[in-house]
């Protein structure tokens, strides 16, 4: 068998358990986002911020990839998530099956939203289906603004991105018009969120997530999550 064949099989089967993972994960009444990013662009930080926005709202499960440690996951739970990390070794990306084994050790039935953080890689993750319902792309300003241009999978696969770290912008040399020039040639309408977690302005992200659970819960149920 060449190496292409194998390479089509093993992505097929990743999409065939994709599937079912989305049909469990819709089945449970859960929606879920992949998020991508480069290491340290603020994965988990979002995580966090996000979680001290909407845990008294609703239940967030989060599945933490990794190569190595528990680190983020010991972050993400103090923040009172339920957490699985997976530990890939010298894996670049998270892929379906690995989820299949996450969603074992989660009650699906008690959560509303479940976010997947990937290994930080702006590339692997982007081609393996996991049975999310939207890709979340993160970029931020320190990573320079040529990377929307150099990694167009991530842009034109993403349902949102995200530009983090505005804060440190008048500090690093990112010329903002390039950067979104480029995203925009790549993929003229997908919605760009800039914000600094640190800095705590994450409504347009909160509002975003929110409208999308609300929007995938009134097809399942009448059950209507505040803004
Ligand atoms: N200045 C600034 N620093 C940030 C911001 N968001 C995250 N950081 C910092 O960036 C570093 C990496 O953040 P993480 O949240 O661990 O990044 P990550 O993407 O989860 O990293 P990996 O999981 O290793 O890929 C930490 O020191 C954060 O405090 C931000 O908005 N502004
Ligand atoms: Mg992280």
């Amino acid at each position: 068998m060449s190496e292409i064949r194998v390479v089509q099989n093993l992505l097929k089967h990743n999409d065939e358990i994709a599937a079912m993972n989305r049909q469990r994960l819709h089945d449970a009444g859960v929606f879920c986002i992949d998020l991508i990013g480069s290491p340290g662009c603020g994965k988990t930080s979002l995580l966090e911020a996000t979680m001290r926005r909407l845990n008294q709202r609703m239940n967030i499960g989060v599945i933490a990839g990794d190569l190595a440690t528990d680190r983020d996951a010991q972050r993400i739970q103090a923040c009172g998530a339920k957490v699985v990390q997976i530990n890939t070794g010298k894996g670049c990306h998270l892929d379906a099956n690995q989820v299949r084994h996450a969603l074992d050790g989660i009650e699906l039935e008690s959560l509303d939203l479940l976010i997947i953080e990937n290994v930080g890689n702006l590339i692997c993750p982007v081609g393996f289906d996991l049975g999310q319902d939207a890709k979340v792309g993160m970029f931020s300003v320190c990573e320079g603004d040529d990377k929307a241009a150099k990694h167009p999978h991530l842009v034109c696969a993403a349902d949102v991105l995200l530009l983090n770290k505005t804060d440190l912008h008048k500090h690093v040399r990112f010329n903002r018009e390039v950067f979104i020039k480029d995203m925009r040639t790549l993929n003229p309408a997908v919605e760009l969120i800039e914000l600094s977690v640190v800095q705590g302005n994450l409504d347009r992200w909160i509002s975003w997530l929110t409208s999308k659970i609300q929007a995938a819960r009134s097809n399942n149920t009448a059950v209507a999550i505040m803004p």
